[in-house]
This record gives C-alpha cells, structure tokens and sequence, in this order.
C-alpha cells in the first residue's frame, strides 16, 4: 500500500529540548539542598528508594560533555536547540555574578552556533539560587528585581547569541508543585502563597519581555506553557463539562492572560489529556496506551491545544513534547503521531513554526529522580556514556527532509 507524504514548511524549527538543572551536573541550587535534606531522605527511605537516584548530583555531567551533546543535536538533523542557563551558577550569591560561568555559557552558546543551530534560550527553569530561597524564593517582593538584575546580566553577556528567548519554564507547575500540593521545593501548601508567587511570576515576565526588547527591539520572547487538554469524560454531562472549563481556565488560561500583551510567541508544552469527571479525583482516563510514567498518550491533544492557542493570534513553537519509554517501543509512533497532528493543524491554518522534542538525553526528572527515561540518547548512569535509541533514528530523518510518511 502506498504511503502518504506530509510536507512541512520550509524554515520550520526542528529541535530538542534539555534544561540546565536536569542534565549539567555540579549545580547547588533550592532543589539540591531539597534533595539531601534529611526529610526528604527519610521519605524515600521509607519508600524503599534507592536515595541515589533522587538526588541530581553530577546529572549527565553536561556541564562537561556539551560537545558532545551539541554534536548529537546536529546528528539529529535538528536546526534548533532549546537550552537553559542556571540563575543559581550565574549568581551564586545576592548581586555577585560569576565571570566564569559566564564565560562558560558563552562557550556552550558558540559551539551551538558553529553547528548552525538557531538557540532558544531558557532563563528560569523552576530552580533558584539558594541565597533566593532563603528570603522566601518567588513569594519575595522584591523578586522581580532580583530576576530582573541577573537577566540584565544574561542580555548584556549572552544575548547576541540567542535567537528565541523562554522566561520561565512552565510557571504554573511551579505555583502548583511548589506552593499547593507540596511535590516540589519550597514543598508548601498554601494558596495565598501561590496567589502571590503566580502574580510575581506574572510581573516578571512582563519586566523581562520589556527589558529584553530595548536591548534586542525584533527578539522573540515567551515563556514555555504547559497546556493540558481538558475534555470532559461525558460531552453530555453539564458537570463534567463546567468542571473542564473550569480546570482549563486554571490551568491554561489564567497566566496566559496575565502576560498576552508581552508576547511575541507562544511557547508550547503538550504532554496531558485529561478526561474529566464530576467525583474527585477528577480524572478518568481511557489510558489505552500509557508512558511509563502513566501518562495518556492521546496525540490528538496537541492538535486541540494548538487550535485553542491559536486565539492568541502569535506564532506557536512547540518547545517540548515527548515521554518517558525506557524500552524506545512507542517514542517513534509516539513523535510521528504528534507531528500528524501538528501539520494538520498547519494545513488549517495555524501558524506552528517548529517541534522540540523533550528531550534529547536521559536527565534527571525531577521529583522522579532518574528513572524516566525520555531521551533520544540513552545515557549509562555510570560512564555518562550516550547512545542514540533507535527513535533518534527515525526522528533524525524526519529533521532533515521536513517529511512524515503515514
Ligand atoms: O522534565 C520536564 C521538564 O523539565 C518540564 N516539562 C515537562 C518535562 C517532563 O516531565
């Protein structure tokens, strides 16, 4: 049987994603202090973890091999590369800025562009310099200034190297992890706090849209949302439905219209389907097929939240979508099935100008430690050895021809 061929746009970004925390290694942050912490340690000793892999420690140890890392970016064919840098290693203590990690990212950044690769720049990727955390982390008042002093330092340094800018990383997760459920450092569960936290992660990257565009007028700046799609388990159910609206207007909708005027794209993560349903726990997926983390796998949802972002009227880029699949039997379906749905919502006439694969390596997941594996490099725990899963393949092809055979 012959196989169809989707085309896509000519100057489309092909990328994957990484962060600073989840792969350098050697970083002291709020989340390193979290993860030795004496609570958390007890935690998972009595969960029966091995405490090793809950702590970030030398990550992938990119801090050192990021040729190397670079060198499988360009293997992949990608001609973008989503990237942080780390507040807490630029400014390790309050108002002093270390010239040589500076000079470091200045080196990681021009490695990047001698492969050609467009650079999507990351400032915030939920950690914090621990001086920061001290005085209260993002609830500080003066925390606006204190983002915006250490940007200023990044624009000055950096800036002429980056092409596309991402404030802040998933803010919502940051108020919701951090502040109501507790998952995450600071590890509280207050709602005024998350009030507070919400508006000055609000106000700083409207600060930042602006400081960021007298030094660079045509930069493209963003943050990375992370848009869930909300359905409710029964269409007929008005329940169901009130209680979906209500979700998405939380969880997508809100922060989104604290900072639409200080956009000039709409960073995009696409990683959840949510059934809704009237009792808690709210959520009742079909889950035919699931991450290993248990995750829905449901690529019609990027074409939903795409065609629900597109009533912002900005160009829409992808920066992170991908799972957890240590044994690589569903990431290629998995990308080829997301990016049907991207194109089609291009041929709809949405403007979607590239896809980010989360994430080029294995790194650390966070709470999760090690053990998710969502990289298209697999990379030996002990050796920091990386080897490219066969996805990486399949996706590496589809990079260079800009092609998807279905
Ligand atoms: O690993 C994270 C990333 O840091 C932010 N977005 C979701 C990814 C997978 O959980």
């Amino acid at each position: 049987m012959s196989k169809d061929i989707i085309q896509f746009p000519k100057n489309f970004l092909w990328g994957t994603s990484t962060s600073a925390y989840q792969i350098e290694g050697g970083i002291t942050n709020d989340w390193s202090e979290w993860e030795t912490s004496s609570e958390r340690k007890k935690k998972l000793q009595k969960q029966g973890r091995d405490l090793e892999e809950y702590i970030c420690g030398k990550a992938c140890d990119s801090y050192n091999r990021y040729e190397e890392d670079l060198n499988m970016v360009a293997s992949l064919n990608c001609n973008a590369y989503r990237m942080g840098v780390e507040w807490a290693r630029i400014e390790p203590e309050e108002g002093k800025f270390n010239e040589a990690e500076i000079e470091h990212y200045k080196k990681v950044l021009d490695e990047a562009k001698k492969k050609n690769l467009k650079i999507v720049l990351t400032l915030w990727h939920w950690t914090n310099p621990v001086w920061l955390a001290n005085k209260g982390g993002w609830t500080n008042k003066e925390v606006v200034n204190y983002f915006t002093r250490y940007v200023s330092t990044v624009i000055k340094e950096l800036g002429d190297r980056v092409d596309y800018w991402v404030t802040l990383n998933e803010p919502m997760v940051h108020v919701s992890n951090g502040y109501l459920t507790g998952e995450f450092p600071p590890n509280k569960r207050n709602y005024f706090q998350s009030r507070k936290v919400l508006n000055n992660l609000a106000k700083a990257h409207n600060k930042t849209h602006k400081l960021i565009h007298q030094f660079y007028p045509d930069s493209w700046v963003s943050i990375t949302k992370l848009t869930n799609d909300f359905q409710p388990a029964r269409k007929w159910c008005l329940l169901e439905k009130g209680l979906a609206k209500l979700f998405h207007y939380n969880w997508n909708e809100k922060f989104l219209r604290r900072i639409k005027d200080h956009l000039d794209y709409i960073g995009v993560d696409y990683y959840f389907h949510d059934r809704i349903i009237r009792r808690p726990p709210f959520k009742k997926n079909k889950n035919k097929q699931v991450t290993d983390m248990g995750w829905e796998i449901y690529p019609r949802g990027i074409y939903n939240t795409l065609k629900y972002l597109s009533k912002y009227k900005k160009p829409l880029i992808i920066l992170e979508n991908g799972l957890a699949d240590a044994q690589d039997d569903k990431r290629s379906d998995f990308i080829r099935n997301h990016l049907y749905y991207v194109h089609r919502a291009i041929q709809e006439g949405v403007d979607v100008q590239g896809y980010f694969y989360w994430s080029l390596l294995d790194n650390f997941e966070w709470a999760e430690g090690f053990w998710p594996k969502f990289g298209l490099y697999e990379v030996d725990r002990n050796t920091f050895e990386r080897k490219p899963r066969e996805s990486a393949k399949i996706y590496a092809r589809i990079c260079r021809s800009g092609k998807l055979e279905i």
